[in-house]
């Protein structure tokens, strides 16, 4: 979101799902929606069958990847040598969107210059994709009417996250591919509110509706509305939270809803940093792994079903939720119990309903103004930005990068010259395999909602690894390996996936009790965006058992 931010000035996605049917070529990079993101890629299927092109950058061949017309299977951590070859192509080719450059972008002449020294054969020695399939990603994706980029974690859980991001952003300027129906560019979101928790302003820099906390007139609207003072200065994200725990300036914690003491890179250091913090408070559905950890457990919140609200979606649609259930027990909404906590503290904050709750923000937020919970009910939910109560906005972002009218264009996108930076931890003899570290089909993130069932299909956590790394380790599937790092080790079955290249290896992090994961990963972090380097550890694996395996 930093690096779609810093070019449209908005930190959204730029098109609606249902764009994804328009587009006759659709780029998955670093994106295993087949898996994580289902509902979305139902969309991407209808466009495949009505004879769309699906391209899929992944240095596995995920069960996404399965379904496209090709496969580009990068090396871990290469997509800026990727997309700066594809760039360099796509100028050669003459295939520039130069009309569109023209009147709507910024710094293309020294762009262009950078990505120069990227032809298709250094391209191909450095990410290790044939220098072909990268000639015809680029053609084709600026050839096409309209061309849809989406990316997840592939491309944002590295030490140069927003740099890869940009680098994405700078293709779809080159070629005009942004800012029509059907054309843009798609980041999928994580959990099912992550995009809401943003749009409210849960960010250490931003107010509801994304208005910056160092704008003296945004602030100044939030305080006569909340009757405080607004701290002016930004404040920490998640990495740099830790950071202030070890210098000792962050004391006093509170945790809603997240599980930090599994979810985090290196999570030995994190789970160090928590446990000598002063206070930790943990407000969650479940007992944690963190929750274990603190002082204080608010527990048994009500979860989504058995509460009222609203929900944003990867595509800016904010949608209602209704309560469906009483909660169980004594168990609360999370809203009451913030309320009460704020009571105590000497603030008499009340609202009759959740209604209430969400025209205050209406009030705040210009682009939520028109989305009164009335009309979220009869249009089954509305994009952002809204700010008119009778009039919806166009279903993508940045049309007006397409006016002839200088006044409505605006701000220009600029490009932005990146360069290629490999992983932190580079492969060594010691520690010669490329973990990778994501999610599949079955498992939820920590495992706190999803790791407790009894099945006999249950997969539990296994190392994945290419049938040449199997045999030159000597292990059958199923056979235990140690898996180890700088940071620590863990040993869980081996499973051979033919979709894994030589040289790569993939875990999970959903099974903590079985094989804690996060131990082996690196918390080496974008300075922009606070995201971990969760997708490239360099590893060591060894077979544990010597028994052979009977044919
Ligand atoms: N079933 C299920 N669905 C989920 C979740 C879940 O836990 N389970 N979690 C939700 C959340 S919070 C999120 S954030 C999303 C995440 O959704 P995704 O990001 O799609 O999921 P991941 O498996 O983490 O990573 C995606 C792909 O990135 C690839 N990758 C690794 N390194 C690189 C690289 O260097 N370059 C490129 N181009 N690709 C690379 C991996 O091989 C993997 O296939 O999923 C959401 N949906
Ligand atoms: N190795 C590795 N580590 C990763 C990643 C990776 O790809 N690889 N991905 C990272 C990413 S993208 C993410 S998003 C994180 C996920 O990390 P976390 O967010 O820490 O993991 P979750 O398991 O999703 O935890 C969500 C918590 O919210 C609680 N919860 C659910 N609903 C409610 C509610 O209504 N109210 C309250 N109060 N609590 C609720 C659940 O019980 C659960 O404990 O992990 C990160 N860590
Ligand atoms: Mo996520």
């Amino acid at each position: 979101m930093v690096g779609l931010a810093t070019v449209f000035g908005a930190g959204g996605g730029t098109s609606s799902y249902q764009e994804a049917e328009a587009a006759d070529v659709i780029v998955m990079w670093g994106s295993n929606a087949r898996n994580a993101h289902p509902i979305f890629f139902h969309h991407v299927l209808t466009a495949v069958n009505q004879g769309a092109k699906l391209y899929v950058v992944d240095p596995r061949r995920s069960e996404t990847a399965q379904f496209a017309d090709r496969w580009l299977g990068l090396h871990v951590g290469t997509d800026i040598a990727l997309s700066n070859t594809i760039a360099r192509e796509i100028i050669h080719a003459g295939l520039t969107n130069m009309s569109f450059v023209e009147r709507a972008t910024t710094g293309y002449d020294e762009y262009a210059a950078s990505v120069e020294p990227w032809t298709l054969e250094r391209g191909e020695q450095v990410t290790g994709v044939p220098a072909d399939a990268i000639r015809e990603l680029a053609h084709a994706y600026a050839r096409a009417e309209a061309a849809q980029l989406c990316w997840t974690l592939g491309i944002t859980e590295h030490h140069n996250g927003v740099d890869n991001v940009l680098s994405l952003c700078n293709l779809a300027i080159l070629t005009g591919q942004v800012g029509r129906y059907g054309a843009g560019l798609t980041p999928l979101r994580g959990q099912n509110n992550v995009q809401g928790g943003g749009d409210m302003g849960a960010l250490p820099n931003k107010l509801p509706g994304f208005q910056d906390i160092v704008d003296d007139q945004a602030r100044a609207k939030f305080d006569a509305e909340w009757g405080v003072t607004v701290p002016s200065e930004d404040g920490w994200h998640l990495t740099q939270m830790f950071e202030a725990m070890e210098r000792g300036d962050l004391r006093s914690v509170f945790v809603i809803g997240e599980n930090p003491a599994q979810s985090e890179a290196d999570v030995h250091r994190a789970v160090e940093l928590l446990r000598d913090l002063d206070h930790l408070v943990v407000l969650d559905i479940y007992l944690t792994k963190t929750a274990e950890l603190a002082d204080v457990v608010l527990p048994g919140s009500a979860s989504w079903c058995e509460s009222d609200g609203t929900v944003t979606n990867s595509e800016r649609r904010v949608q209602r939720v209704r309560k469906a259930l009483d909660p169980p027990g004594d168990a609360r909404d999370d809203i009451d119990i913030l309320l009460d906590l704020a009571r105590h503290l000497g603030h008499d904050w009340h609202y009759d309903d959740h209604e209430e709750i969400w025209d205050e923000l209406r009030r705040l937020s210009p682009m939520h103004a028109g989305m009164s919970w009335a009309r979220l009910e009869t249009l089954g939910g509305i994009q952002w930005p809204c700010p008119s109560d009778d009039q919806l906005e166009p279903p993508y972002l940045h049309g007006r990068l397409w006016a002839d009218d200088p006044d409505q264009l605006g701000r220009r996108a600029p490009f932005t010259v990146v360069v290629d930076d490999p992983p932190v931890e580079a492969l060594s003899d010691h520690y010669p395999l490329r973990l990778t570290t994501g999610r599949r089909l079955d498992s939820y993130n920590t495992g706190v909602q999803s790791g407790g069932y009894r099945s006999p299909n249950r997969l539990g956590e296994t190392l994945d690894l290419s049938p040449e790394d199997a045999h030159r380790l000597g292990v059958a599937d199923g056979e235990q390996v140690r898996i180890s790092s700088a940071r620590g080790q863990v040993v869980a079955p081996a499973r051979i996936d033919p979709g894994l290249r030589p040289g790569l290896v993939f875990m999970t992090f959903h099974f903590p009790d079985e094989v804690d994961v996060n131990q082996l990963t690196i918390d080496a972090t974008d300075p922009k965006a606070g995201t971990a380097e969760f997708k490239a550890a360099a590893v060591r694996v060894e077979r544990l058992t010597h028994v052979s395996t009977p044919t």
